[in-house]
């Protein structure tokens, strides 16, 4: 029995749905409301203490962090394999995943802040709901950022460090899609399942300079390539309960 804990909108919950569309693999979903705060709840917290979305339990056994999360996945169900099996390739694609949440995904956290105007949920607070919404942070981490947004909110210097970051892991993508078809050699991989769910994204929120398909046609034909996969279209296809 495989449970999902995750978030309609979530990319790290969009990878996992990912993963399981491609296995084709029955589970049973636990959505929760990340505007409601639900990935705070005491009791979620007791089987993901970052408080964030996704976690998964298989036959009793929890895990959380989405990369390692569809790498699991791919273990306990080979078929259809989403590793390459040449070892230099497979540490391809744990430095692209790296990247991919360590770099991508943490600047654009910073960029959607004012261009997805994340701000905006905070907005209307009173003080008193403001230090609630802080205290209940689920690390010290993250309520020092937050802390540090809500008074100074993200400098234009800050913004334009985050999104040079962002434009460089595309470039690199870019130059990697001129030798292959996928991010790892011939095969669709965990790294392009990793990376896939930012596009929507960037898709939805029109963010044009990271969707300039002239810039970057490689890139644009790869995601062509990726939404167009039925394990894709049925990952975000999920309506929240
Ligand atoms: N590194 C984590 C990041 C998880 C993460 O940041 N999840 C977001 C949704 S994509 C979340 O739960 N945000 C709610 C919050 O931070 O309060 C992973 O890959 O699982």
């Amino acid at each position: 029995m495989l449970t999902l804990y995750h978030g309609d909108t979530s990319t790290c919950s969009k990878r996992v749905r990912i993963t399981l569309a491609e296995k084709d693999v029955e589970w049973e979903s636990k959505y929760l409301d990340l505007a409601k705060r639900d990935n705070l709840d005491p009791v979620y917290l007791e089987i993901n203490p970052n408080g964030v979305v996704p976690t998964i339990v298989h036959d009793g056994k929890i895990l959380y962090e989405s990369n390692v999360i569809i790498e699991y996945l791919d273990e306990i169900y080979p078929e259809p394999p989403l590793r390459p099996s040449n070892p230099y390739l497979r540490a391809q694609m744990h430095i692209w995943m790296d990247r991919i949440e360590h770099v991508l995904h943490r600047n654009i956290n910073t960029v959607s802040w004012i261009k997805q105007g994340r701000y905006k949920r905070f907005e209307g607070m009173g003080d008193e709901e403001l230090q609630a919404v802080l205290d209940s942070q689920a690390t010290e981490e993250k309520r020092l950022l937050l802390k540090k947004r809500l008074a100074q909110g993200v400098s234009q210097e800050e913004l334009e460090f985050a999104e040079a970051r962002v434009a460089e892991v595309l470039d690199k993508m870019e130059d990697t899609l001129q030798e292959s078809d996928w991010l790892c050699g011939a095969n669709f991989s965990l790294a392009d399942i990793s990376v896939a769910p930012f596009f929507e994204r960037f898709e939805s929120n029109k963010m044009p300079s990271l969707t300039d398909w002239e810039k970057r046609p490689k890139l644009g034909a790869w995601w062509v390539r990726t939404k167009s996969k039925p394990s894709f279209q049925k990952a975000f296809s999920f309506k929240r309960p």
